[in-house]
């Protein structure tokens, strides 16, 4: 049983999606990003960082895995599933997943910050991120384009890209003329697994791209509050 920490955003969903792909049982404890309860010292002691997500793998007394790139390999290698054992196929995987941990990720959460949660309109920088954004998404169109998968066969890789890039009208990136990164969306979507993970801890409409303007003004405040702490 794992106990997973985390709220409805990209970064959570990478580990729900994962474990009901896996079908590892969980018990999911929603964290509060507005009430500041990932900044909680109890929680620190399990994500020092004072983000989400975090599992604690109850079998293996308590362990605990902060990182959602770190999470995803731990509960891929504890099922033997999602990340292959040969040394390529897993470095072909990982790359992927960095990819995601190290691009995607944070170029489309500074283009939240600064088309949707910024007070201050500055245009440079709302382009600046978006343009790259858009970049990286044709990065994956083109390996989309070669590969099913963005590895070899379905993986962990995937799972990470898609939680955010289908957060892609949030983050106002286009992704016209991108066929091959619609139809790996299209696929990932029509997944059970991915499906119900996206609805963990609940689901989320602006992030969805499915939110009225002012549910998504509402979502944008909230947002606002922890980009002030
Ligand atoms: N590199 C971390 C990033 C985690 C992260 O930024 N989580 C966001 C939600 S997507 C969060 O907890 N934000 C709350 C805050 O900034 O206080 C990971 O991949 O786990």
């Amino acid at each position: 049983m794992i106990d997973l920490y985390t709220a409805p955003t990209p970064n959570g969903w990478k580990a729900s999606v994962t474990l009901e792909e896996l079908e590892i049982p969980y018990e999911v404890h929603p964290i509060n990003l507005l009430a500041g309860e990932q900044k909680d010292p109890g929680y620190l002691k399990l994500n020092p960082n004072g983000r989400i997500p975090t599992i604690v793998d109850r079998d293996e007394n308590d362990f605990a895995v902060f990182e959602s790139g770190a999470i995803l390999i731990y509960l891929a290698e504890k099922a033997g599933r999602l990340l292959p054992a040969d040394r390529k196929g897993r470095s072909r995987v990982i790359q992927w997943l960095m990819f995601q941990m190290g691009s995607i990720g944070p170029m489309m959460g500074q283009a939240n910050v600064f088309f949707r949660y910024f007070p201050e309109k500055i245009q440079p920088a709302i382009d600046r991120y978006q343009n790259e954004c858009r970049r990286l998404f044709e990065v994956l169109d083109t390996r989309l384009g070669q590969s099913e998968w963005l590895a070899d066969d379905y993986s962990i890789a995937d799972i990470a890209n898609w939680s955010w890039v289908r957060t892609y009208k949030w983050s106002g990136i286009p992704i016209d003329g991108l066929a091959h990164l619609r139809r790996w969306m299209d696929r990932m979507k029509e997944r059970p697994a991915c499906r119900k993970g996206v609805e963990v801890p609940f689901k989320i409409p602006a992030l969805d791209g499915q939110a009225n303007e002012q549910a998504a003004d509402e979502f944008a405040k909230g947002a606002q509050t922890i980009l002030q702490r």
